[in-house]
């Protein structure tokens, strides 16, 4: 038999992208990319369970998706789509649903978090989002998901799921397995380094987007808060504001956290920040203007999402016929 290469994973249309979406998900879609048979989605219905502008989040579903090719993804050798253009997420969501309990639903950490940060908004769809995403995964018969450690917690809900449901009935679901980078799988806030660095975050001076300007990004990271010990070291329990910044520049100049450590042996944190600062607006450079570049062919990128919807169609609706047989829907 064939072995199994597919990968999914997803990003939320929900702003623009921090550096931490990059250093735990996309950098690595890219370099998955040759390895894997990969689904890379624009997850718009996972970012409709907190309220967003309707025009906002047209406009930054085709932003995403010329970032991710203005990052390096290659629609030829990936299936990039939106997750709104193939109804089979919400169609295997239901029938899992059923396979999930509300009591695990309840002690999610960023359904907990989530709820807190929009008390007047608490919907059954931010509850549901884990089970959203299981349907996602298991659709593709995916082997492997490459997430931040964030989605650690939502990937295991998936597997629990996708085992209860081969055990009711026969196998019918890959159990997928998460794909972990060592370097940037969880990249802090600047002002709050023990908070995730976070697309929607109340504060924008601890997120850097990818879309910021050079003299924003290092005004940011000038400001990045790190403490008085002066030696940048990689320590993250007394030290997570400089870990942080290593663990950036590490993901950013492409070297090992052990290499960045070295490089900064006994700089100051003035120039270390400014450094690390400078690497990633030298990075992101390139990206923008190919981003921009992108965005003014809108029937390319149209056409790029009309195919990748197609080929994602053809896979889950087999999976999800499988799993309509199964539970016993009367077919015509
Ligand atoms: N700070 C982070 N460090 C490393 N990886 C991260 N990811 C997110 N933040 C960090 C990874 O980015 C991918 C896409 O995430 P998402 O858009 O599906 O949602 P999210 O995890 O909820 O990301 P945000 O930025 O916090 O979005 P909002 O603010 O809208 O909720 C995932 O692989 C995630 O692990």
């Amino acid at each position: 038999m064939e072995e199994n290469r597919k990968l999914y994973s997803a990003v939320q249309p929900t702003n623009n992208l921090t550096i931490g979406n990059y250093a735990g998900a996309v950098k690595n879609f890219v370099a998955l990319q040759n390895d894997y048979d990969c689904f890379y989605a624009i997850a718009n219905m996972h970012a409709i369970t907190v309220r967003q502008e309707p025009a906002e989040l047209r406009k930054r579903t085709l932003a995403l998706a010329a970032l991710y090719i203005a990052c390096g993804i290659d629609p030829d050798k990936c299936v990039l789509y939106v997750q709104s253009h193939v109804s089979a997420h919400a169609e295997l969501c239901w029938v899992l649903n059923t396979f999930t309990y509300v009591g695990e639903m309840e002690r999610m950490t960023q359904f907990k978090d989530k709820s807190r940060k929009h008390a007047d908004n608490i919907n059954m769809g931010l509850m549901d989002y884990p089970v959203l995403m299981a349907a996602d995964i298991l659709l593709y018969q995916a082997r492997f998901v490459p997430v931040g450690q964030d989605q650690r917690q939502h990937l295991e809900i998936s597997r629990d799921i996708a085992q209860r449901f081969n055990n009711a009935y026969s196998p019918t679901f890959t159990v997928p397995e998460g794909i972990y980078m060592k370097a940037g799988a969880k990249i802090g806030d600047l002002s709050d380094p023990a908070k995730k660095m976070s697309k929607s975050a109340e504060n924008a001076n601890g997120s850097v987007f990818l879309t910021d300007d050079r003299d924003t990004v290092i005004r940011k990271f000038k400001r990045a808060v790190t403490d008085s010990l002066s030696c940048v070291k990689y320590d993250p329990e007394n030290q997570p504001g400089v870990s942080n910044l290593l663990s950036i520049y590490s993901v950013f100049a492409n070297k090992s956290v052990a290499e960045a450590e070295k490089e900064f042996e006994g700089v100051g944190y003035g120039d270390f920040k400014l450094a690390v600062g400078e690497t990633v607006a030298d990075m992101l450079a390139p990206i923008q203007s190919e981003q921009a570049r992108l965005l003014q062919d809108k029937a390319y990128l149209d056409g790029v999402l009309k195919s990748g919807a197609e080929k994602a169609r053809y896979v889950a609706n087999k999976t999800l016929a499988k799993v309509y047989k199964k539970i016993g829907f009367y077919g015509v």
